[in-house]
């Protein structure tokens, strides 16, 4: 992971923005001289990346102790690039937030796009850029919660950095983690990316309404999802058209109900 993708070195880069508010670098930036070819022991490189694994295992549980204490129920949304995070984020917004208190945190390497679209429904929404980095880590998450003011009760949406490799590793103290999907990628992604399946509770399929123009056996898709991670729920949706998303609303809304997470 970091070692390869050079996201261990990206901390210097990272900015945390709220819409409308001037921009303000989440850390102290500072260029690290030092680079990855200089470790010539691959046992060096495993080293540090279990240093920052543990680490953001530590930071991860004062998350959820945080969300617990305040009894907030965290997903961690994760896919690739383009399979519709955004868009279901927007639609369950739009669609429940007259009953669950949301706010939300968005990842992505550059732009404030994505937090533009949820704060244009007035969801409370904090955008964390990571630069060179491909995934959220705990303390990003910390830090970006830290700048919001998170409600008792409350349901927080982190859509992390689109991509199906790195995001797998990094707990970010979430009660759930919904991997997201969609029939333009292929029916075969579970096999390829299996830690992020493996790792995930909710396989969401999205872009159900194009089925009828690209080749994605649905059933073969969750057949291999299974064969990874035999505990994880499907729902089939198109983020765009409504299809199919009664069920994931209904799932959410029986999850945080249990929770007191549904506004009296
Ligand atoms: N046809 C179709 N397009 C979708 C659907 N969901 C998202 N898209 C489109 O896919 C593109 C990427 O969506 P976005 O939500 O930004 O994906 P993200 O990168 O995972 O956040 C946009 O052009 C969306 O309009 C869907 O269910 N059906
Ligand atoms: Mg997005």
């Amino acid at each position: 992971m970091c070692s390869t993708c050079g996201c261990g070195d990206a901390n210097g880069e990272v900015k945390i923005t709220i819409p409308g508010e001037k921009e303000s670098n989440g850390h102290h930036h500072h260029d690290h001289s030092h680079d990855h070819h200089h470790h010539s022991h691959e046992k060096t490189i495993l080293e540090i990346e279990q240093d920052i694994l543990s680490n953001n295992d530590l930071l991860a549980q004062r998350n959820r102790g945080f969300f617990e204490a305040k009894n907030i129920t965290a997903f961690n949304l994760v896919s690739s690039p383009g399979s519709g995070k955004t868009s279901l984020l927007e639609a369950t917004l739009r669609d429940l937030k007259e009953e669950i208190e949301f706010s939300v945190i968005e990842g992505d390497q550059q732009t404030a796009n994505d937090a533009d679209r949820i704060d244009a429904l007035k969801i409370p929404v904090v955008q964390i850029n990571t630069g060179k980095g491909c995934h959220l880590d705990s303390d990003m998450v910390y830090k970006a919660f830290k700048k919001m003011e998170l409600k008792d009760n409350s349901v927080l949406m982190i859509e992390n950095v689109g991509n199906l490799v790195c995001p797998a590793m990094f707990d970010l103290g979430e009660q759930h983690r919904v991997v997201i999907i969609s029939t333009t990628e292929g029916d075969d992604k579970p096999m390829k990316y299996p830690d992020m399946f493996h790792n995930s509770d909710i396989c969401i399929i999205n872009k159900i309404d194009l089925l009828p123009y690209v080749s994605f056996d649905v059933e073969k898709a969750k057949d291999y999802a299974r064969r990874i991670n035999p505990n994880l729920t499907f729902f089939e949706l198109s983020a765009t058209t409504g299809e199919g998303v009664d069920a994931w609303y209904n799932w959410l809304k029986q999850t945080v109900s249990a929770k007191n997470n549904i506004k009296a």
